[in-house]
């Protein structure tokens, strides 16, 4: 550990930061290969592995941290290195207590936590509907019984995005969310542990280090999504209208009631997170063109490296480089037989050096194809800043990382998908648009307040707000708020369903995805105007369009060496997050919404 002398000078600061760059860079590829591995064969060892390098991470971060004190107050620190400085404060997700017991029980929680999400099961009920469903829906392993099946989280998410039968439904939302109950003490101690380690460093609890990643204090952070979400929220309130007088016709007045929430299970989605898997209910316009991309991949034979080099060719297309080979070699595309692996997608460079891989259980739908654009982008921005100081490493925030392939995606367009002969037609008239638009919105206004929810969550638990006895019942109050969605179910507090969602068991923070539901509609607009688009936005495509490309680069190249209005700027000369762009793109819909939920009750 470098240490500084009581009256320390810039240079000292700037050598420190050097040792500090080496040092991390070591540490941090040490803890990603043991968490690759970890994550791609899930056993008692490998999680043992993780844990020790997670544990020598976070000792090293928050000795660091504190041995940076001394360069506080030094005038005339160069910006680089006083970003440095700040950048190491949040460089540890779960900071750890410097007591050593402590630190390694807390770095066992967070693997244990993983890999219990990871290999979560539901075995049906002998008698319950997902039994008499047989194997409809449900894939039973070749030679074995459907009924005797024990079914991941990949088949359950099946049944809610395909199956239209309520009892199905609800047994398959309250199968997988029995898988978290056992998490409950483990995340209450582990809350405990990570706030004292992030008091060691200065911040009031976990949930204010996660929300110092902004560029602005914690609370005019807060004040900003609270703006964001007033300006989205009238759209979303008319869609969750519209969405159940339409669920309300398909599943009967006594199961979806005409002013209060909506049941979970009926959105298409495990968490009703995305509602895009039940467009089929509530497409506006019959007898318009298909917009069924899945149909398209699974006819045309796609499989999942297919898809990715799919994916990689939109990339190219705008003129940045092919994915290296060892990608191709290293990267996991589909669920391996015999062994438990994390099969939510993510995208790594695992030695911090250029070394991109994806790691997902690619199926041939067209979900799957656009987490594939998410996940690339992912890897293009890591491509880009590979060279940088390992702490400049990362989005402008992660907001933005998580927006970059998102956008991307937004120019997947039925003309594009046409071209690929993935659509059959792509009409331009006036009902072919709204239902287009009705389909993107399903994703992503839906979106919206379910990325609210999960951080305030936290937040508030973090901070002491929402003691353990009430964990369930404070998730239930903000989903109801914000979603406007009920539990299928009854719940009590021997449930832990905020452990039935990837992030919380595994510690990412989740209100980077909130954010980047608004960015990429503002980089959209920005890299649109770039490549000299001036028709609507949402029939923009950026595909190949080489002066997007250098526009996209040039921020990406950035990673998080300025503060993030400073990448924004670069890219759309804006300084602000604004949902403008979002509503922009909307707008035909709006219009169709107003008419359609006019006289209805909203709200609930
Ligand atoms: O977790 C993800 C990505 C990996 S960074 C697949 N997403 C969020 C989720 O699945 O809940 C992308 C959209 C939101
Ligand atoms: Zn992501």
């Amino acid at each position: 550990m470098p240490t500084a002398s009581s009256s320390a000078t810039p240079e000292e600061a700037q050598r420190f930061i050097a040792q500090v760059d080496q040092d991390l860079r070591k540490r941090w590829v040490a803890r990603d290969q043991a968490s690759w591995v970890n994550q791609n064969f899930i056993t008692d060892d490998t999680e043992a592995v993780a844990a020790s390098r997670e544990a020598e991470t976070a000792e090293y971060v928050t000795k660091a941290i504190k041995a940076a004190t001394r360069f506080d107050k030094v005038p005339g620190l160069s910006p680089e290195v006083a970003r440095q400085l700040w950048l190491l404060k949040l460089a540890q997700v779960v900071p750890a207590p410097s007591d050593a017991k402590e630190r390694d029980e807390l770095a066992e929680i967070e693997s244990w936590m993983t890999g219990t999400y990871g290999k979560g099961k539901y075995k049906p009920q002998p008698n319950g509907a997902l039994a008499k469903a047989g194997a409809k829906y449900l894939k039973a392993p070749k030679g074995k019984d459907a009924k005797n099946v024990e079914y991941t989280l990949g088949d359950l998410s099946r049944v809610l995005s395909k199956s239209r039968n309520f009892d199905e439904l609800t047994e398959a939302w309250a199968g997988w969310h029995a898988i978290s109950a056992v998490m409950k003490d483990k995340f209450a101690r582990y809350t405990e542990l990570g706030n004292k380690g992030a008091r060691e460093i200065g911040f009031a609890d976990m949930g204010a280090l996660w929300r110092s990643g902004y560029d602005m204090p914690p609370d005019a952070f807060e004040a900003d999504l609270e703006r964001l979400w007033q300006q989205v929220k009238p759209l979303y309130d008319q869609l969750h209208c519209f969405v159940r007088s339409r669920l309300r016709e398909k599943y009967g007045k006594d199961k979806v009631p005409e002013q209060g929430p909506i049941p979970a299970q009926l959105l298409g989605n495990m968490w009703s997170q995305e509602w895009n898997d039940i467009y089929d209910l509530v497409e506006p316009y019959k007898g318009e063109a298909s917009l069924d991309v899945s149909k398209s991949l699974r006819d045309k034979k796609y499989d999942a490296v297919k898809m990715v080099k799919l994916g990689e060719s939109f990339f190219t297309s705008l003129g940045l480089d092919p994915l290296p080979k060892s990608f191709w070699e290293r990267s996991l595309f589909t669920k391996p037989e015999g062994r438990e692996v994390v099969c939510h997608a993510s995208a790594w460079d695992v030695t911090w050096n250029n070394d991109l891989r994806i790691k997902m259980c690619i199926e041939p739908t067209e979900n799957d194809l656009i987490t594939i654009h998410h996940e690339l982008g992912h890897d293009y921005y890591f491509h880009q800043y590979y060279k940088l100081p390992v702490l400049f490493q990362s989005g402008a925030n992660d907001g933005f990382h998580e927006g970059i392939g998102d956008t991307l995606a937004l120019s997947v367009t039925p003309q594009y998908l046409k071209g690929l002969g993935l659509l059959n037609a792509a009409p331009d008239n006036p009902k072919a648009t709204v239902n287009q638009q009705m389909k993107n919105a399903l994703e992503k206004i839906a979106f919206l307040p379910f990325g609210l929810v999960i951080d305030k969550w936290r937040w508030d638990v973090f901070a002491g707000k929402t003691p353990k006895d009430k964990y369930n019942e404070s998730w239930w109050a903000l989903r109801t708020k914000y979603q406007g969605i009920a539990p299928p179910v009854s719940r009590s507090e021997a449930d832990f369903d905020p452990g039935a969602k990837y992030h919380v068991p595994a510690s990412t923070p989740y209100i980077r995805y909130f954010l980047a539901r608004i960015y990429q509609f503002q980089f959209h607009r920005a890299l649109c105007k770039a490549a000299g688009h001036t028709g609507r936005l949402d029939t923009c495509s950026i595909y190949g369009n080489k002066e997007a490309g250098k526009k996209l680069a040039a921020m990406l190249s950035m990673g998080s060496s300025k503060p993030w209005p400073e990448a924004l700027a670069a890219m759309s000369g804006e300084t602000k997050a604004d949902a403008s762009a979002m509503l922009e793109y909307f707008a035909p819909l709006k219009e169709y919404l107003g008419e359609q939920t006019k006289g209805m009750k909203c709200g609930w």
